[in-house]
């Protein structure tokens, strides 16, 4: 469905949600508390294959994403991750004095393995919908490594970039590598489209960016795209507004996934150059509904009127989100769509 848009084969706008399949849905929760760690979810590929599903079970979108992580990546490299209730990742740190000695690529994607037969699950029970696989960018992947959680204020990271540019350079190219290997190895399975998520596209400063944002995605996307031409990239940006013109200059993305468009250039660049935008509905406009959720979906089909746009939201959706506000998007989507 997703895929036949950007083709050109019709012209409705699509709509999927960042983190669909995830807690606001009962029915994942439930499932979920038959499970003791989260990771044990993604590597189990009926149960993930069910938690991909279950969106598109109860609303009308149109694409599947894998239901995984993005530090399915560190774990499979041979980092311990775990997931906490209430608290999220925590990774083992890595020591940027020392040696890393990550498993091979053959072992790597051998972990990995429940995560490709997800993708062949799903792309058996996936009907007209548009299957999308994942991972994070190497950056984004890193800060995890390097503060062993989520973090606030990115210290570590920070600091490293200064004091440990050589070791920071050659982590992102072991990133860059493990993850163009996972993501063949997805599309090898049956993903129709690859979204890379840049959470912390904001924490490099204005001389950082280009090595550790816009170089690793550039790397990714075109060894990806030489190999698949036929197949479509999403990059997920989040916090780099002021650097999104140069990002796409150089990121030869078919997507770009990103916040709230402010600067009518990025319409204008994508326009001529045919990338798509997604995006770009506040998760918080969709939590709180009513009268001026409509709004904002109409607003947001009108200001992307002309250019290619796949509906979605400027990232993942909130665990207490009401469903209502959910369905109702979809039909005001659609019905944009008729007028
Ligand atoms: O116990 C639980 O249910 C854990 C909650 C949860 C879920 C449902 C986590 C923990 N990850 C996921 C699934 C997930 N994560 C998906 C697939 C499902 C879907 O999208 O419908 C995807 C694509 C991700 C991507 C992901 N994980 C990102 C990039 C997108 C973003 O949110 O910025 C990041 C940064 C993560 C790391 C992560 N995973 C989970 C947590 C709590 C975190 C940390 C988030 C943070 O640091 O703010």
């Amino acid at each position: 469905m997703i895929l036949d848009y950007l083709n050109g084969k019709h012209n409705k706008t699509p709509i999927w949600f960042m983190r669909q399949a995830g807690r606001y849905l009962p029915e994942y929760r439930s499932l979920r508390s038959k499970h003791d760690s989260f990771l044990s979810l993604c590597y189990n590929p009926q149960v993930a294959s069910e938690i991909s599903l279950q969106p598109i079970k109860r609303f009308p979108f149109d694409g599947i994403i894998l239901f995984s992580d993005i530090l399915v990546v560190p774990d499979a490299m041979g980092i311990k991750v775990d997931f906490i209730e209430n608290a999220g990742p925590v990774l083992e740190p890595i020591n940027l004095d020392k040696k890393n000695n990550f498993n091979s690529t053959e072992k790597f994607l051998d972990k990995l393995s429940p995560v490709f037969q997800t993708i062949d699950l799903l792309r058996q029970h996936k009907k007209k919908k548009t299957l999308i696989g994942f991972c994070g960018s190497p950056f984004t992947v890193l800060t995890y490594m390097i503060e062993g959680k989520t973090s606030k204020d990115h210290f570590s990271t920070k600091v490293a970039m200064r004091k440990k540019k050589r070791q920071i350079d050659h982590l992102l190219n072991k990133l860059i590598e493990y993850s163009i290997a996972y993501l063949e190895r997805q599309i090898e399975s049956g993903a129709d489209i690859i979204q890379i998520f840049e959470s912390w596209a904001g924490v490099p400063n204005e001389e950082q960016y280009e090595n550790v944002i816009v170089k690793p995605n550039k790397t990714i996307v075109k060894t990806i795209k030489k190999k698949y031409p036929e197949k479509k990239i999403i990059c997920f940006t989040k916090g780099n507004q002021k650097h999104l013109l140069s990002f796409l200059n150089e990121v030869p993305c078919d997507v770009i996934s990103t916040q709230a468009i402010e600067d009518q250039r990025i319409i204008d660049f994508c326009k001529k150059n045919k990338v798509a935008v997604q995006g770009n509905l506040d998760p918080i406009d969709l939590y709180v509904g009513g009268k001026d959720l409509e709004k904002k979906v109409k607003g947001i089909m009108e200001q992307f009127k002309g250019i290619k746009h796949i509906f979605n939201l400027s990232h993942g959706i909130y665990p207490k989100t009401p469903l209502k506000n959910v369905y109702k998007t979809i039909e005001l989507v659609r019905n944009a769509n008729v007028t």
